[in-house]
Parts: structure tokens; C-alpha cells; sequence
């Protein structure tokens, strides 16, 4: 394939067998130089909240339904970012800098047009596996995003499949003291490409998103080869509480447009730019922040000076094995900054139930409002 330069043909070739050979845990191995990303997962939260008018425009919504409506458009305007960019940025899909235990990202999004300041706070809370938690919150909205990520991966027909662990519970502040929440799972990921060392990302299966009101989304992903031939095609049931007709639908493709499919009218709409979070600069950055920890490494991978990048990343990862092994020898454990972890969130179960969500429980990672902002 094109995308793979000549000097890496062979150990792209390896490093593919040795993928079809790892099931679960992507993220030790080595990849050739070519497919590294200068950029850690630590970073992905992120793309939450590129459109933050959007977000900020969940608060505004006046009934169950129109705000379901207003998370389901801002869900959807999320996707071309979450899944797309790095092939925008960086010419295609690459293997993201496998976070450290503790490693930390802050960011915000400013005031504009009163849509309000958007924090969010990031933490590796787990190396092996890695799992990622993360905080987003719009206090003049009263808006919080919560979540965690973290990954199962397989290989079948030529395709890394990467199953979605780890799930976020919206919470919006309603005028008066209540709470609306809304349960939001993931979808699977096909990784294609690999073969031409160009990978790509398509959404397959079904995800949802389960408010406390009873109203329910659920999306279901298709790509090329299906009905219509194109890719990342979406379609969108927005049922209410109690029911299984749908009472809206939209359809179209998460990286350009979609419609209301009931009126005709546009739906969403990411064709336009959007924001990228804003990060202090590295030297007011404290070390566990990931551009900072990462940075000779990523300046390495920039500039195609593999061997310093190697070279910084080994005193990373031995510094890391160090730790641990004080730790284990103090018999203490990392502790966590910014979250507490739980065995199994209540409103997952409690929401999950209402679309009988597979697995019926999944633990969490509960802020601690102790963000840099806070
Ligand atoms: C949460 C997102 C996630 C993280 C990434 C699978 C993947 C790690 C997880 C799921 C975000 O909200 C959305 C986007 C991209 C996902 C990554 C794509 C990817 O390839 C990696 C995996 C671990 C690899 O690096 C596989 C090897 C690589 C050579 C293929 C490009």
C-alpha cells in the first residue's frame, strides 16, 4: 500500500499479525513509526464539546422532548470529531500516545455569545487497561458531562473492531431545582484500512441515549456496502416515555448533514469549523499534564525524529514501572486526583434498565469538583 513507506513495509506487516494476535489491549504494542500519533487519549474528551453552542443550547430547551432532541443533535455533531479528525489532521487514523496512570488534561472553551465557559478536566485513571475519566461542565447553563472510556478490541476480516467500555450521564439543571438526566452508551468502532496502512474509522451498531423523563434515542450506524453506499450513515428513533413507536426520526450522515426526517427540515450540520479547546501554555502547564509530560516525545514524532522519541518515551515508561514498583513495595496505590471510582453507577442501572442496556451495570468514576477551575 501507498500510505506505508517502503522502509516500514515489513514491520507494518508484523505489526498487523501481531494485532490479530492480541485481543483486547491495543495499546503496548509497538507500532512503526509512520502510524504514531503525537497526541495522547488523555486529549479525547475533548471532542465532546468542539460545538459549545450547541451544548450550551441543551439548557435552553423548553420541554423533555425538545431537549432531548437538543442532546441527541449536539451527540450526533460530536461524531465527525470523535471519529474523523485525526484523519483530517494527520492524514489518516494513528495509535494516540497510551496515556500514564495520573496523567491529567485541562481545558475550556471561553464565554461567547452568553453561551457560557465550558471546563473540562481529564484523568488517566487506569494504564493497563487504559481508562480515561473525564469531566465537562457548563455551570452558567448548569450543565456536567461525566464519563469514562476504555476499550476491548478484536480483529475479524482484516478490521480492528474496538468495542466501547465505559458510558457518560449528562446532567442538566432545571429551573426550579430538578434534574434531567441522560444515560449515554457508545457505539462499536470498525478500524478499516489497515491493510493500505490507512486506517479509518466507521461506526457500526446501535447506541443510546435514555433520559430520566423517558424519552429514548437510539441510533443505529451503517457504512459503505449497505443500503445507500455511503459512509458513516446514521438514523435516529427518538421514542417517548412508555412507548416503542418513534415520534421523530433523523437521518443522514454524522460527518456532513442530516434531516428531520418527519419535517424535511436540517438537523445537524458540521461542515462548518469547530472550536478546539483551549490550553494553557506548557510551561505554566504543571508535569502530569499531558502536552507537557508527552512533549518531547510528540515533538519527536513531528519531526520525524523517531529515535528521540523512542528514547523520551522508554524514560517515561520506566519512571511509570519505577512508581509502581515503590508503590508496591510501600503496599500504597496512585491515588486518583480528581475522581472517585464506584463499582457500579446508579443511574446507569437505574437508566440502563429503561432500554434493557447490555450490560445492565457498569462501575464509574465520580468527580470530586476539585477541577483547576473549580
Ligand atoms: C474515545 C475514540 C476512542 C477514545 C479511541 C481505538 C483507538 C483508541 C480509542 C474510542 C473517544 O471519545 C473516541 C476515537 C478513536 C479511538 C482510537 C482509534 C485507534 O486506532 C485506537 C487504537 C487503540 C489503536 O491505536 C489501534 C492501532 C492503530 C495502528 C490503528 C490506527
Amino acid at each position: 500500500g501507498e500510505a506505508v513507506p517502503a522502509s516500514q513495509k515489513s514491520s507494518w506487516a508484523s505489526f498487523l499479525k501481531s494485532i490479530a494476535g492480541v485481543s483486547g489491549d491495543l495499546s503496548s504494542l509497538t507500532a512503526p513509526p509512520f502510524i504514531l500519533s503525537p497526541i495522547s487519549l488523555t486529549e479525547f474528551p475533548a471532542y465532546w464539546c468542539e460545538r459549545p453552542e450547541l451544548f450550551a443550547a441543551i439548557a435552553d430547551a423548553k420541554t423533555d422532548e425538545s431537549r432531548s432532541v437538543a442532546v441527541l443533535k449536539w451527540f450526533i455533531s460530536t461524531l465527525k470529531g470523535q471519529y474523523t479528525s485525526r484523519n483530517e489532521k494527520l492524514g489518516s487514523e494513528k495509535k494516540p500516545l497510551n496515556p500514564v496512570l495520573g496523567e491529567l488534561f485541562y481545558g475550556f472553551w471561553p464565554d461567547l455569545n452568553s453561551r457560557g465557559r465550558t471546563n473540562l478536566v481529564v484523568e488517566q485513571v487506569s494504564h493497563h487497561p487504559p481508562i480515561t475519566a473525564y469531566y465537562i461542565e457548563n455551570v452558567s447553563k448548569g450543565l456536567t458531562l461525566q464519563g469514562h472510556s476504555a476499550q476491548k478490541t478484536s480483529f475479524s476480516g482484516g478490521s480492528i473492531i474496538v468495542k466501547q467500555i465505559g458510558h457518560a450521564v449528562l446532567t442538566v439543571d432545571l429551573p426550579g431545582g430538578a434534574k434531567e438526566q441522560f444515560l449515554i452508551t457508545l457505539p462499536r468502532l470498525r478500524i478499516d484500512g489497515l491493510w493500505y496502512g490507512s486506517p479509518y474509522i466507521e461506526l457500526t451498531e446501535t447506541s443510546y441515549i435514555q433520559s430520566s423523563t423517558g424519552w429514548l434515542s437510539t441510533i443505529e450506524y451503517k457504512g459503505k456496502g449497505y443500503f445507500s453506499g455511503k459512509s458513516h450513515q446514521f438514523k435516529a428513533l427518538l421514542t417517548p416515555p412508555g412507548s416503542n413507536n418513534a415520534r421523530r426520526t433523523f437521518e443522514g450522515l454524522w460527518h456532513t448533514t442530516s434531516k428531520d426526517v418527519g419535517s424535511g427540515e436540517l438537523f445537524t450540520d458540521v461542515q462548518g469549523p469547530k472550536e478546539e479547546v483551549s490550553v494553557a501554555s506548557l510551561d505554566e502547564q504543571d508535569e502530569w499534564e499531558s502536552r507537557r509530560l508527552w512533549s518531547a516525545v510528540a515533538k519527536g514524532i513531528r519531526e520525524g525524529d523517531f529515535e528521540t522519541a523512542s528514547r523520551e518515551k522508554s524514560k517515561i515508561e520506566n519512571e511509570q514501572r519505577q512508581r509502581r514498583r515503590d508503590e508496591l513495595a510501600a503496599d500504597t496505590t496512585w491515588p486518583l486526583k480528581h475522581f472517585d471510582h464506584i463499582d457500579s453507577d446508579p443511574v446507569y442501572e437505574e437508566l440502563g434498565r429503561l432500554f434493557k442496556a447490555n450490560p445492565p451495570a457498569e462501575d464509574a468514576y465520580v468527580f470530586k469538583n476539585n477541577g483547576p477551575h473549580q
